[in-house]
Parts: C-alpha cells; structure tokens; sequence
C-alpha cells in the first residue's frame, strides 16, 4: 500500500504534498506528510510496530488518554496545547489508527514545528532541561486516574524479564550459550538485587504512576529557546514507577559513549549529567515522591541498564528476533557497552546516591 495513501485514511488538514521517511527507530517507522499550505500543520505518520505492540488500538486509547489529560493542564497554564502536547489525529471512521490490508497499523500525529530536537552533546544543562521535561511530563500526568492498559506487560518488570530470561536459556535456540558463562554471570550476579528492588515495587512502598517508560533526550522536543516544549514519543505510557523513567533516562543521558559503542574504554556513566538531570527532575517531582521513592532514584539507573544488559543478551541467544540489528553481533555489542556503563554506575554509585540526597534537600 502507498503512503500517499495511507495518510488519506486520517483527518488532516490541507493536502498532502509529499511523505517522506524520517529517522531509523529500532521499533517504529516514522514518516513525515508534508502539506502543501503553511497554514496547516505537517504530520507524523507511524506504522506501529504489531509484533512488540500486540494491542495497537489499546496503545493509541492510553496516548490518548495521556495527550487530552496534559492539553487541559497546558491550557489551565495558559500555554499553547498544540505545542506543549501531541495531537493525535484520528482516521475518517473516527479511530485513533488505521489498519491496511496486509495488517499494519498506521497512526499520525500533528508534527510540532520550530523545534529542535537534541542530538548533540548532553551538558549538564541540557541534562537538566531533560530532567525538568521528563519531570513536568511525570508531574502533570500524576492525577490521571483513569488506569492504562498494560499494553507491554512486564515490560520494566525483572521478575517477568527473568521468565522470558530464564525460557530463552533452557531452550538456546541458536546455540550461542555455550560461549557466553561469563556474560550470563553478569545477569545472574545481579538478579537477588534486582529482585529485591523490584519487590518493593510489588508491595506498594514504590507506587505505580503513569510513566513514559522512553526518556532519551530525542524524545523530548525543545523549542527555539531551547526551552522545553514537551515530551513525545507515548508509545510505551504505562502504569508502573517514576523510576524506571529516570533510570532509563539516566542510562541513556550519562553515557560518555554510545549504546553499542565498540570501544569499551569510551562507555562510563557521567556524573555531572546524572547530577544536572536529577536537579530538573527533582525541581519537578520533589512534591509528590514518597520518600522510598527518593531513596530508590539513583539505584533505577543500575536497574534500567542491568535489565537492557540482561534484554540485548537475552535478545541475542534468542537469535535477535527483537531488536533491529545492524550486524550479526550488534546485540552481543550492545550487551558489552551496556554492562560496562552498568559497572560505571556500580562504582559511582554512593556518589550518585549523594547527590540525590543534597539536591532533595536543597529543594525541600
Ligand atoms: C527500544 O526503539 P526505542 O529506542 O524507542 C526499547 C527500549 C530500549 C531501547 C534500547 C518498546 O526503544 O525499551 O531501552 O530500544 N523499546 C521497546 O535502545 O522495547
Ligand atoms: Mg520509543
């Protein structure tokens, strides 16, 4: 299917010039629809990726519910709801997707212009402008109380990645087991700790919020003054803790390297980055964390990057059926640099837990 053609399926404004494709995600393929009037907006059309999103109709229902939730508190503030939230453009039979004929789902969304989005160099004042986004997002979702389905189940969840984890080694379909004791170690080491964290989620002493669960930088679009606009990318809003979004968000932003950088020596975890992004997030959230919660912050980034050592190894003795490889051991690749900023993070870590503590209390 064409598409020109697919985007005719939604309700948009003006008509459409050309569609073009945008970036390489590992999960999504993303296009821009390009209009021919510069008094309407261009758009983002998505074909949402059914083999990781199995309930693309209930993905489009939470962003949804996120989207019009974070517009009402935009416009209580006075700001601009087309800027400062997604608009999610809905199909002419009024759903929030379109299915092709060979399957795929499709969405679009309104493109938000005059944007910048980083992919420079994280400072630590751009550490802190993420960190004050990714905290305002997470703040003004905190009173939406209307539940989200659990479209990923387990998705940050270590007992069930343990499951999957421990099905995938029994069974070592492509037989690649055998040369990784050592790597497996690092995930077996590790799982009483991270069990143990986890069971406090399971409990209730960490709360279960509306959370992003997808806070690199580039997901967050600033605008001309560098100011941040808001937070896009919702595919992944869920219920579960605040944490696994700094966590994340710390694994990706302090990394002195990249993901699956081939020279090991460049991967550590960066401390001004950790500390400028926890004074943005904390300048957000400090009103309503419990206090288990900020005991917890700097340990959700060992747990993030521990469960992305333990998925891209996992993905990898599967036989790389799940994320896009550019190589045939780009997951053992991305594996090694995970486990090294991990250890990074391990040796800094009653630093890290250090400034947590002082910018809590100089906010407090
Ligand atoms: C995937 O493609 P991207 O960057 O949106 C993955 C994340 C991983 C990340 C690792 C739904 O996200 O959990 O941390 O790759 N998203 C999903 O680069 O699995
Ligand atoms: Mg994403």
């Amino acid at each position: 299917m064409n598409l020109e053609n697919i985007a005719s399926e939604f309700k948009l404004e003006g008509t459409i010039d050309r569609v073009e494709a945008l970036g390489e995600g590992f999960i999504n393929d993303t296009y821009v629809i390009y209009t021919n009037k510069k008094s309407v907006p261009d758009y983002l059309l998505q074909r949402k990726n059914k083999r990781i999103f199995t309930n693309v109709p209930a993905m489009m229902e939470n962003i949804q519910k996120v989207c019009l939730h974070i517009k009402q508190k935009v416009t209580a503030r006075n700001g601009d709801p087309m800027r400062e939230a997604m608009t999610i453009v809905p199909a002419f039979d009024g759903k929030l997707y379109f299915q092709d004929e060979e399957g795929e789902f499709w969405a679009v969304c309104v493109f938000i212009s005059d944007t910048i989005a980083m992919n420079s160099e994280i400072t630590p004042e751009l550490a802190f402008q993420g960190g004050k986004g990714i905290g305002m997002f997470q703040s003004m979702v905190s009173d939406l109380n209307e539940p989200l389905t659990d479209i990923l189940p387990g998705f940050h969840n270590i007992r069930f990645r343990f499951n999957q984890w421990d099905a995938v080694l029994a069974k070592d379909p492509v037989g690649r087991k055998a040369k990784l004791a050592e790597e497996i170690s690092w995930v077996e080491s590790r799982r009483e700790e991270m069990l143990n964290f986890w069971k406090l989620v399971e409990n209730g002493e960490i709360p279960t919020r509306v959370t992003h669960n997808d806070t690199k930088i580039t997901n967050i679009l600033f605008d001309l003054n560098n100011e941040v606009l808001c937070v896009i990318d919702l595919d992944t809003v869920l219920n579960s803790t605040v944490l696994n979004d700094f966590g994340d968000a710390m694994r990706s932003y302090t990394n002195t390297g990249q993901e699956d950088d081939e020279n090991l020596d460049a991967v550590s975890c960066d401390l001004t980055i950790f500390e400028g992004f926890t004074k943005g997030y904390l300048s957000q959230t400090i009103g309503f964390l419990n206090e288990k919660e900020l005991e917890f912050l700097a340990f959700s980034a060992k747990y993030i990057t521990y469960e992305q050592v333990l998925r891209f190894l996992m993905d990898y003795i599967d036989g790389d059926n799940y994320y896009r490889i550019k190589s045939p051991e780009h997951n053992y690749q991305r594996t090694l640099a995970q486990n090294k900023l991990l250890t990074s993070m391990e040796e800094q870590y009653h630093e890290m837990c250090r400034i947590v503590r002082t910018v809590a209390d100089k906010l407090a």
